[in-house]
């Protein structure tokens, strides 16, 4: 008997536990080490880094998107050869179209997918932390606590060990990217700005509400002061200050589509007069928009040809 075990003979939970000590071993030049010595906040990719970088927004339990967006353009092949790396914006789960609510087989489902790139692609599958990301019974829509669903829902499907986990699992994900082209976070900047030093000591105690801001906040769009849950285009100057980062480069968000304002449906590119700043949302069934850096802060936002299911009879079984 070989001592060797193929990756699909691990069970859910040995993947899980992978997922979360590949996450935990980033290399610290990537993923500086807070206070206390622990992987903290930041992703921080080198200036001399040429992959090309994909940036996908909210996808909240559409793993059709998610498959097209790999499949698009070549993107798995890229990032299986370290050619690309693909960094998911949060709040993965949880399908919010209208009559879904209630549905958590398939958020399940886009995170065993999630799992599996993890733990394929460690160095070139990223996903940050989003405010959908918990089982909180706060979290929710429509009146629908999606969080605690979610978290009944996976302790039927999976047991308690692993509904354990994949809470250990989310308290270690990374929450905001540094890269010489772009700064990317779930939700948006917080009021005032934001330090480095901060950033990477995100979970310390002495953060206060940091990190609710950075996965919570929303862009202003009253153009009056903005309240204690919303940025306004100064707070993103300041995030570039405090960062070093050019005015002119862009910061790249999910969580808050800006329907109501019209326009395009799922990519926002300096919406409401905050400049540099695109609002990016995955999650569209007829449409699935990423955005790709390519060595330059000029971006292009994508539209990846999507993939219809199989249906049976193209199975032969008419
Ligand atoms: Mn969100």
């Amino acid at each position: 008997m070989s001592e060797y075990y193929s990756y699909a003979d691990l069970s859910h939970k040995e993947k899980l536990q992978l997922a979360i000590r590949n996450i935990l071993t980033t290399d610290s030049l990537i993923r500086p080490l807070n206070d206390n010595g622990r992987p903290g906040g930041l992703l921080e990719f080198p200036d001399n880094d040429d992959r090309e970088f994909l940036i996908v927004g909210d996808l909240h339990a559409n793993k059709q998107n998610l498959k097209s967006i790999l499949l698009d353009n070549q993107n798995l092949y890229r990032i299986r050869n370290d050619e690309a790396v693909m960094i998911v914006l949060g709040d993965a789960v949880h399908d919010e179209r209208v009559g879904h609510l209630h549905d958590m087989d398939e958020s399940i489902e886009i995170m065993d997918i999630i799992i599996h790139l993890l733990n394929e692609y460690p160095d070139n599958f990223f996903y940050l932390l989003g405010n959908h990301d918990t089982f909180s019974s706060r979290l929710g829509k429509s009146g629908i606590q999606q969080g605690l669903l979610y978290h009944n829902a996976m302790l039927a499907k999976r047991g308690k060990d692993y509904t354990n986990l994949m809470q250990t699992f989310y308290s270690v994900l990374p929450v905001f990217v540094r890269h010489k082209y772009f700064l990317a976070v779930h939700a948006g900047p917080v009021r005032g700005g934001i330090s480095r030093e901060q950033v990477i000591n995100i979970r310390s105690s002495v953060s206060g509400d940091l990190l609710w801001q950075l996965t919570w906040n929303r862009l202003n769009e009253t153009r009056s002061s903005p309240s204690k849950k919303e940025y306004a285009p100064e707070d993103l100057d300041s995030l570039r200050q405090a960062f070093d980062f050019p005015d002119n480069y862009p910061i790249v968000v999910g969580h808050n589509p800006m329907w109501k304002w019209g326009r395009d449906d799922s990519v926002w590119v300096d919406p409401l007069g905050a400049k540099n700043h695109i609002i990016l949302y995955s999650n569209l069934e007829e449409k699935c928009t990423y955005i790709s850096f390519n060595n330059s802060p000029k971006y292009n936002i994508r539209n990846a040809k999507l993939r219809v299911k199989k249906q049976k009879f193209l199975l032969g079984d008419r």
